[in-house]
């Protein structure tokens, strides 16, 4: 069975003092054993994050890296420097990235593998724009997304570690939400497509969530679909009463 990843990715939100107030106010609160509850910070509060959530069932995550283990690369940060902190997963391919700072699937393909490499847990996020949606390519678009940004990682190497979010641009910080219908649609999409790259064993272990203005008032529809695993969340993961709603969903 696949355990619900609810991760919260705060963007570009919470300087390390807010954040020691968001943990501080979490732990008056409830954190289901039924999910897996994770924390996805800027780079300036994982140290906080990490060192304060390592005795809890909490994970942590990274919103971005650069593939290469140092250098001459500057303003980047390396998978290294993120498992040194002990951060247990890494956003790759977050629409953000792809569409304001022009990443592309070739590069997306290199992060993956590096994360890989460095036993970090990648969150592949993948999804189509409007205009895709509209003209009916959603599919098409995010299957190339995978196929491209998976190029040559074998099934044992994404085995127990990849996550898939999909997120449709047009849902984000917007305001409108997939239905749960259209998300799920989606999500079993791509389960079959991972079915046809890998095997049915693989594409039934790797947890899809969705991600695009999930709240409280809507996880629970979301959750309560098949091939939905999960949910990646932006704004209502900033507050610690409105995670926690979240993370104890459908209880
Ligand atoms: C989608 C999501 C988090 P929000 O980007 O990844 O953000 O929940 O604010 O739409």
């Amino acid at each position: 069975m696949r355990k619900p990843l609810i991760a919260g990715n705060w963007k570009m939100n919470m300087t390390d003092g807010e954040t020691k107030h968001f943990l501080n106010d979490l732990k008056n609160l409830r954190v289901s054993d039924n999910v897996e509850a994770c924390i996805i910070s800027p780079f300036t509060s994982l140290k906080t994050l990490t060192e304060e959530l390592k005795h809890t069932n909490i994970s942590t995550g990274a919103q971005n890296m650069y593939f290469e283990d140092s250098g001459a690369f500057t303003g980047e940060i390396s998978p290294n420097m993120l498992k040194d902190l002990g951060v247990d997963y890494v956003i790759i391919g977050h629409s953000e990235r792809r569409t304001i700072f022009k990443e592309d699937d070739e590069l997306l393909n290199k992060k993956i593998i590096s994360a890989l490499t460095h036993k970090l847990k990648p969150i592949l996020c993948c999804g189509e724009n409007l205009e895709q949606r509209e003209s009916n390519n959603h599919e098409k678009i995010v299957e190339s997304q995978i196929r491209s940004d998976l190029k040559g990682i074998s099934e044992k190497e994404l085995k127990s570690k990849l996550v898939i979010a999909y997120e449709p641009i047009w849902a984000i910080g917007t305001g409108k939400t997939a239905s749960s219908d259209d998300a799920q649609s989606m999500c079993k999409f791509i389960r079959n497509l991972l079915t046809e790259m890998y095997s049915k064993d693989l594409a039934d272990s790797v947890r899809i969530q969705y991600g695009g203005s999930v709240k409280p008032e809507n996880v629970t529809d979301i959750m309560s679909k098949e091939d939905i695993d999960g949910a990646l969340v932006g704004g209502a993961s900033l507050e610690a009463e409105s995670f926690s709603k979240l993370i104890n969903y459908g209880e």
